[in-house]
């Protein structure tokens, strides 16, 4: 499943600085040589691959990066300081395309691949530069370049980190809209998702993964019953899988008969499902009346299964938080 993420940005590397006019002016040297020293160099704009991000969400409150300009050179044949470069991370899967003609400048396959996405001016070159034999004090100097700056756009096709499985009505879309900045269709009856929702969950240091809620499941799947398995084919790259399981008192089946069922329609799909790390999450705890009943099927899962369960309600947001960080520690302690 890709989620293209896609920002426009501004660019602008740094100017050079311009070269210098002086002279040497000594005590006992009254017409000394020229001296005006070089500008420094503009800084790059450069752009970095990092596999611990996974959007371009930040970049879009920054549409403009600039890097330093180079400083002017000065007397005593004194080289301007370089302007610094900015160093901008992009998560791993990005596509950087000059926004105008649409050309590639960049295609990050690799964490730590680093590319110059706008150059820096060279500095200009003080008069010290210019003096010859016939002509002892040039009175001129050179401008810094102007570092480049253009429109870029980048585009970010990452794959879902989780991908939330169950049968139809068990919330799965409405677990999607309560952890992540999804805004997907709820509604009390079955097969109301026709196709994959993604969303984005975010913390406060900027981690973040993709869930994606598929349409709901049913016996028979892998026939092409219900919407079929058609979908499955989009959890096959997501590294984890959440079994969303009603344990309301209106559920129409049994969670562990539930379970059992939807693993049974993976594994008839493809068996690599079944390898991924997985958790169960038992949803609508708020109108589950029997605690025993959800003590029980937790130990079950643990024990028998040995499987992490979150007790959930998508609805009221119960238990969400947990979760959030359940499924963040379960990405973590699997990521390669
Ligand atoms: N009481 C309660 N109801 C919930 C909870 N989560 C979801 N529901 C309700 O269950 C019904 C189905 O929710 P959806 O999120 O559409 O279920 P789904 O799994 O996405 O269903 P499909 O897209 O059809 O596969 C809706 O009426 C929701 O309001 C919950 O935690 N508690
Ligand atoms: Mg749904």
């Amino acid at each position: 499943m890709e989620f293209v993420d896609k920002v426009k940005l501004y660019v602008k590397a740094g100017d050079g600085g311009d070269g210098a006019v002086a002279f040497l002016r000594e005590k006992f040297r009254p017409r000394g040589g020229p001296a005006g020293g070089d500008g420094g160099k503009g800084g790059d704009v450069i752009f970095v691959a990092t596999k611990n991000k996974h959007t371009l969400y930040d970049l879009k409150f920054q549409k403009h990066l600039k890097a330093e300009n180079g400083k002017p050179g000065g007397g005593k044949k004194k080289q301007g300081r370089n302007g610094k470069d900015l160093i901008v991370e992009v998560p791993v899967g990005t596509v950087v395309k000059d926004a105008k003609t649409g050309e590639i400048i960049a295609d990050f396959t690799k964490d730590g691949q680093k590319a110059v996405i706008a150059k820096g001016g060279k500095g200009g070159l003080g008069n010290a530069h210019f003096a010859t034999p016939t002509r002892r004090a040039p009175r001129f100097a050179t401008k810094g370049q102007k570092g480049e700056e253009r429109w870029v756009i980048l585009e970010l096709k990452s794959i879902a980190d989780i991908g939330l499985v169950g049968f139809p009505n068990a919330g799965k879309s409405t677990l999607i809209n309560k952890l992540s900045n999804a805004k997907a269709e709820v509604a009390p009856y079955p097969f109301t998702t026709t196709k994959p929702n993604l969303g984005v969950v975010s913390f406060n240091d900027f981690y973040s993964y993709v869930v994606a809620d598929i349409p709901g499941l049913i016996e028979g799947a892998h026939k092409g019953k219900g919407l079929g398995h058609e979908f499955l084919r989009h959890i096959e790259r997501t590294k984890v899988l959440a079994y969303i399981l009603d344990v309301s008192d209106f559920r129409d089946r049994d969670p562990l008969e539930a379970f059992e069922t939807l693993r049974k329609e993976l594994g008839k799909y493809s068996k690599d499902l079944l390898k991924k790390p997985q958790v169960v999450v038992l949803n609508k705890i708020d109108a589950a009346s029997d605690k025993n009943f959800l003590e029980n099927l937790e130990k079950v899962f643990n024990e028998k299964y040995n499987l992490p369960v979150f007790k959930v309600s998508a609805l009221t947001g119960e238990g969400i938080e947990k979760l959030k960080y359940g499924l963040r520690k379960v990405l973590e302690s699997n990521s390669l």
